[in-house]
Order: structure tokens, then sequence, then C-alpha cells
């Protein structure tokens, strides 16, 4: 039934209109976010089904991340609400260059108490490809453990996993149990994601090879590391090499860029492209959504996307 499955934290964000420390700041947009949230979104508007699992507080932001999701044509029969947690939020802000600042209320929502009673496996199976995010295993034990449990259920049915580490210091207790928990869970995922950055926190290598070698010697059979604005670097059993990025007018803001990057990818190697090709895609896509100032409003449909990798080639 689905292309792609993904469960995580939607949340309702703020993002600033104007310059400054986000305490003085007076006028915000309203978006949807979350990292799996905007892969989904991104799978959908290519054109896949896309199923995210979630849980939502009944409160005004679940509803209106409710109404989002399904504006966005992504499978909301896993979506659980409970009126026992509210639904998570963040302020972003806004800035010339470099990442903003994000500011999270989250703590303790309704999507942090997501557990194994909320796994459907009729509903996992169903899909052909899983995506996990390092933002999920960090929200709560019970997160940990459905993280971990989703990815052993999809290996076992000999479904394809991506998973991209999303480093967020902020929502570990600190830097060790964070990289110890997202290598263990390395393990079980068949592409493997991280930004050049992530990369060298987790293992500690500096260079694109070495940190792909650490994962594949875990039994990952495809790295793919982000490396800004230079593209991205490949690596897998037979093949390594570098695809160059897209050259980008002006960068509004730098939130979502890896989303769209792993949105191109898994799209591109559940399309059947290439590994280069997928790469380049998920370059494209990565590209497109630095241009704009939600997680998610650069994020195009295919011809969008078609017409952006003419246009730039
Ligand atoms: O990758 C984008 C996300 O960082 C953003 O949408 C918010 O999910 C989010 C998070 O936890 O930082």
């Amino acid at each position: 039934k689905l292309d792609v499955v993904t469960f995580g934290e939607p949340m309702a964000m703020f993002y600033a209109n104007e310059t400054g420390p986000l305490h003085e700041v007076t006028s915000f947009s309203k978006a949807l976010a979350g990292a799996e949230t905007n892969v989904a979104t991104g799978l959908s508007r290519l054109g896949l089904s896309a199923g995210l699992v979630t849980q939502l507080g009944q409160d005004t932001f679940g509803r209106f991340i409710a109404q989002a999701l399904q504006q966005e044509k992504i499978d909301t029969e896993s979506v659980y609400f409970t009126n026992e947690a509210p639904t998570g939020m963040l302020l972003k802000s806004k800035v010339e260059e470099g990442d903003p600042e994000v500011e999270y209320f989250r703590k303790n929502s309704a999507a942090s108490k997501l557990s194994l009673e909320h796994f459907d496996e009729d509903y996992f199976s169903s899909a052909r490809h899983l995506h996990v995010t390092g933002i999920s295993p960090a929200l709560s034990e019970s997160c940990h453990s459905f993280a971990l449990h989703a990815m052993k259920f999809m290996r076992d049915k000999g479904r394809t996993i991506s998973f991209d580490p999303n480093l967020r210091p902020k929502l570990w207790p600190d830097t060790p149990t964070m990289a110890h928990a997202i290598n263990d869970l390395s393990a079980y995922c068949d592409w493997f994601l991280p930004g050049i950055g992530e990369g060298k926190i987790l293992t500690g290598y500096t260079e694109p090879h070495d940190i792909a070698a650490f994962y594949m010697e875990r039994g990952v059979k495809v790295v793919v590391i982000k490396m800004g604005a230079e593209g991205a670097y490949y690596k897998t059993a037979g093949e390594e090499g570098m695809v160059k990025g897209f050259k980008v007018e002006q960068v509004v803001d730098t939130v979502g860029a890896g989303d769209g990057f792993a949105v191109g990818v898994i799209s591109g190697l559940l399309d059947g492209l290439s590994l280069t090709e997928a790469v380049q895609r998920g370059n494209a896509v990565g590209a497109l959504a630095v241009m704009s100032p939600g997680d998610s409003d650069g994020l195009p449909s295919r011809e969008q996307l078609k017409a952006f990798m003419q246009e730039h080639k």
C-alpha cells in the first residue's frame, strides 16, 4: 500500500519574519515541521505514497498538523491522538547567514509517548521502505524502543531502511550517549545518510572515506555523506566517489536541507535510479529546500524538480 513509512514527531513551527534574538521577534509564520514529516512531505509531493506514524495531542496544534498532513496527502491511518499530553512545537529564528536558532517546546509531548502499543505490524508491512531519523529515539525511552523495533521488524520483512542521524544534542543527555545510541541503530539500516559534521561526531574520524568504512563494517550497504555546498560523498562495497552539489543563488534557511536530501536519495533509489543519480537528486532537493524559509516549502513536485535539474545542469 505504501512506498515509504516513517515515524516521529511532527510539530507546529513558528519561524521569525524578522532577524534578531527570538525573544524580541514580534511576528512569526506558522508551518509544519519535524524531520520525518518533512521527508514524508517531500516524497508525497514527488508522487510516492508516504505514511507517518505518530501521536498528536487533542489541541489546536494537533488539529493543525492533522490537517496539514492531509493537505500534503500523507497517509494518516496510523496517527493517534491523546488528551493526556500536548502536541510539540518549536520556534525558529531568521538569520542572514549560518544556521538559525531553534527552541523546542516538546518535552513530554504526545509524540514522545509513542510506544510499542502503537506499532501496527500490518501498517508497517504494507510499506516497501522504512525511513528513520535519530530524532525519534532521542524523544523518550519508549520512542527509542519503537525505533529499534521498527528497524528490526522491517529488516526481518526484507524491506530497505534509510537512516538519517539528524543529531539534535539538545534532545540527548550528552554526546557519548547520543553517539552510542545512533551507532547501535545504524547497524539495522541499509542506507545511512549523515552530514560530514555528524559523521565526525559519531565516529571520531574526519575523512568521509573513514566515516563510511566505520558504518560499512557494521553492515550498512550504502553510506552517503552530505558535504554542504560541495555535494555528497557516497560509498558502497563496490564504488565510491563525490557527486557535485547544485549552485544555490541565495540561501534563505538551511534547516530542512538534510530532509530534502533524504527525499531525493530515497525516491531516486525506490524509482530504480543508479546510486549516483539518486545522490544527484538528493543534492537537487536539498538545494531547493535551502532557498525557502520553512522546512518543507521548498520541496518540489516532479515537474519542479525536473525543471530545476535541467536548468542547473
Ligand atoms: O530537519 C528539520 C528539523 O530539524 C525540524 O523540522 C525540526 O524535527 C525537528 C527537530 O527535531 O529539530
